[in-house]
């Protein structure tokens, strides 16, 4: 919408100018070409093109001319890429799966009420995400028994639902495509094949990568938008991902085989970092995608479940842990927010995505 206004700006300018002419005949001007790129990612652009003349009254004289002023415009999708932000300010909201009734709970960030909502089972595997595009999570599960997706639209909250991956696969949801919209997508251990069904129209693809015993992780490493092709390997703690970028490849040793896997952008490039919790002593060590130095703190203890995401809507990952009911969230720019959210055997919805 804002290119269109652009245009009309740039039409209703000259239509001004044309009209002062017009006595004299005038010219016709006319914007002849615009272009307007979709499907997210990065754009190189439009060609803009303005034909138009203007005619002399009298042969001989000088003409104090007119100023022309062009303005142009490069509009790009907005997209909102903070997790778990299910009211859409662009902050991850505090939020549980109650495995016991199947009943999702959230606090907006933007008002501090709450929503509840039944959908799903306690065997179900958590797949929240900006389904439908509108820059609001949306409520998902993946149900290994049938290979089903469910999808509950934060527009309406009606779902919908469609087959696509086997019981022995692990759900790895993610913008593979990057156009805004969360993508079906599972690993195949035993093929340690990738199947992700593009939500822009690209299809399917089919990727080999990794091994069986590696844990599959999703993230945006090379800041391109896209989701990126990557797993954790326990049993040397090394990280291995797929630039969806240019396609190849990285490897860093990161970690030991009993830590979490976190990576965020927590450095707030735009570039995921790898990033672990270590849950034996509660640090987050995080390798700085810049330079690929590292840093580590203390949060959390033992027993805790990691819930990182971005609480206070910065751009950077936030450090957050779930202790049976109190969340412990060290935001990066609004300091330690401490709240009582759920019960004992709740899973944070934040942790859905942490192997
Ligand atoms: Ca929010
Ligand atoms: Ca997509
Ligand atoms: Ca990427
Ligand atoms: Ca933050």
């Amino acid at each position: 919408m804002k290119i269109f206004g652009k245009i009309m700006w740039a039409l209703s300018a000259f239509a001004i100018f044309a009209g002062a002419a017009a006595a004299q005949s005038g010219g016709n001007f006319a914007i002849t070409k615009s272009v307007i790129a979709g499907g997210g990612g990065t754009s190189t652009g439009g060609a803009f093109e303005v034909n138009a003349t203007l005619g002399q009254p009298l042969a001989g004289g000088p003409s104090a001319g007119g100023n022309f002023s062009l303005t142009a415009g490069f509009w790009s999708a907005d997209i909102n890429r903070t997790p778990f932000d299910f009211d859409g300010d662009r902050k991850t909201d505090v939020s549980i799966f109650r495995p016991s009734d199947g009943s999702w709970w959230y606090v907006r960030s933007a008002d501090s009420t709450f929503r509840v909502f039944s959908f799903g089972l306690a065997t179900d595997s958590l797949q929240p995400g900006d389904w439908t595009g509108d820059g609001k999570t949306d409520i998902a599960i993946w149900r290994p028994s049938t290979g089903f997706w469910f999808v509950q639209r934060s527009e309406d909250n009606t779902f919908f639902s469609f087959p696509f991956g086997a019981s022995t696969d692990v759900p790895v949801s993610g913008d593979y495509d990057g156009d805004g919209k969360t993508d079906a997508a599972v690993f195949r251990p035993s093929t340690a094949t990738w199947f992700i069904s593009n939500s822009g129209g690209s299809g399917t693809s089919i990727v080999s990568f990794g091994a069986a015993s590696d844990k599959p992780l999703t993230a945006d490493f090379d800041g391109d938008g896209k989701t990126d092709i990557a797993v954790f390997r326990p049993s040397d703690g090394s990280w291995w991902y797929l630039r969806s970028s240019d396609g190849t490849f990285r490897v860093y040793r990161f970690g030991v085989g009993t830590d979490k896997p976190v990576p965020g952008d927590w450095t707030g490039d735009g570039k995921a970092d790898i990033a672990v919790w270590r849950p034996t002593t509660g640090e987050w060590f995080v390798q700085r995608s810049e330079d690929g130095s590292f840093f580590s703190f203390p949060f959390g203890a033992n027993g805790d479940v990691p819930a990182p995401g971005d609480y206070d809507g910065d751009g950077k990952t936030d450090a957050a842990v779930y202790r049976g009911g109190t969340w412990f969230v060290s935001r990066s720019t609004a300091g330690t927010l401490i709240t009582n959210f759920g019960a004992p055997g709740d899973r944070p919805v934040p942790n859905a995505f942490v192997p």
